[in-house]
């Protein structure tokens, strides 16, 4: 069996991106099933082969253990792995090649922190022998400028590192960023200083290049720039961190993009090397 986990912030787009996933794939012909394991979801459009809510609710656990949000979500997530027969009927009901995707809490600590989700991994690979891989997605409007951007990246980073799977970062909502180029909105630099209205594409584009691909270094100075002068060798540090392990790049997704979800499709296959036992043809542009 094949998993994504789908990890990052609250609101980050990760139940969209599961169900846009799983319309995508009606339509390439790939089957995949859809995990909720978020026990305080609300809402999602996409059809779940199972639901933790079904076992467990943060709302219960608050009630009977008088417990805040976190610590009942943390609750729900060692429940699920002590009380493992739940998941055992989820998975055996799926086939041994299927493709799962776990929507999983916007808890950023479950993933930086906590052993629960480590934990979890470690059920999926040892018992059900599962190939996992994980997608982080941050909203576009935390790279939008250089302290975001290192915040973000240091976020994505620490989850990557914590769980030690194959990762992909993801940025989510890139057609925000269009809609704030096209109405100029000027907090995005580096489009500030134009005096014309921009051509939104070569707008996007030059956006999506600086913090897709970034140069590090110039992205510490500007950082530098706008803190007081006793953080600059802070600055510099972190930026090298990034720089030396070249691990922290994020592809650009949007829900409304099918291009977009095709092609995450792809990087996430290629992690966890779906294609190695198919005779499926690699995107080109991956290569
Ligand atoms: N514009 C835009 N909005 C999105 C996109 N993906 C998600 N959203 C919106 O962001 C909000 C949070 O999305 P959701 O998938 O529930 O986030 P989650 O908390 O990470 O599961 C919802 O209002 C979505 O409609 C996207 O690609 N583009
Ligand atoms: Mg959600």
């Amino acid at each position: 069996m094949f998993a994504q986990l789908v990890m990052g912030p609250a609101g980050s787009g990760k139940s969209t991106y599961c169900h846009a996933l799983q319309q995508h794939g009606e339509i390439v012909g790939q089957l995949v099933h859809v995990v909720n394991l978020d026990p305080a979801a609300e809402r999602f459009e996409y059809k779940p082969v199972a639901d933790i809510r079904d076992l467990i609710t943060v709302t219960d656990v608050a009630e009977e253990l008088s417990l805040g949000p976190n610590g009942s979500l943390v609750y729900c997530m060692e429940y699920l792995l002590e009380d493992q027969d739940w998941l055992e009927q989820v998975l055996s009901e799926t086939a041994e090649d299927d493709y799962l995707v776990f929507d999983m809490p916007g808890q950023i600590e479950l993933y930086t922190h906590f052993e629960c989700v480590r934990q979890f991994v470690y059920v999926l690979q040892s018992q059900f022998s599962m190939r996992v891989c994980s997608i982080f997605l941050l909203d576009a409007q935390f790279l939008a400028d250089a302290s975001k951007f290192f915040a973000g990246s240091l976020t994505a980073m620490a989850a990557m590192l914590h769980l030690g799977l194959p990762h992909l970062n993801v940025l989510s909502k890139a057609d925000l960023l269009r809609h704030r180029i096209e109405h100029r909105d000027n907090t995005l630099e580096p489009l500030s200083s134009d005096a014309e209205a921009p051509n939104s594409d070569e707008a996007l584009d030059e956006f999506l290049e600086r913090f897709l691909n970034p140069d590090i270094q110039s992205l510490v100075s500007e950082l530098s720039e706008q803190m007081d002068t006793r953080y600059r060798a802070l600055n510099e540090r972190i930026g090298a961190l990034l720089e030396d392990y070249a691990i922290v790049q994020f592809v650009p997704y949007s829900a409304t993009d099918e291009d977009s979800i095709g092609e995450l499709l792809l990087r996430a296959n290629l992690l966890l090397q779906y294609d190695d036992d198919r005779d499926v043809r690699i995107h080109p542009e991956l290569d």
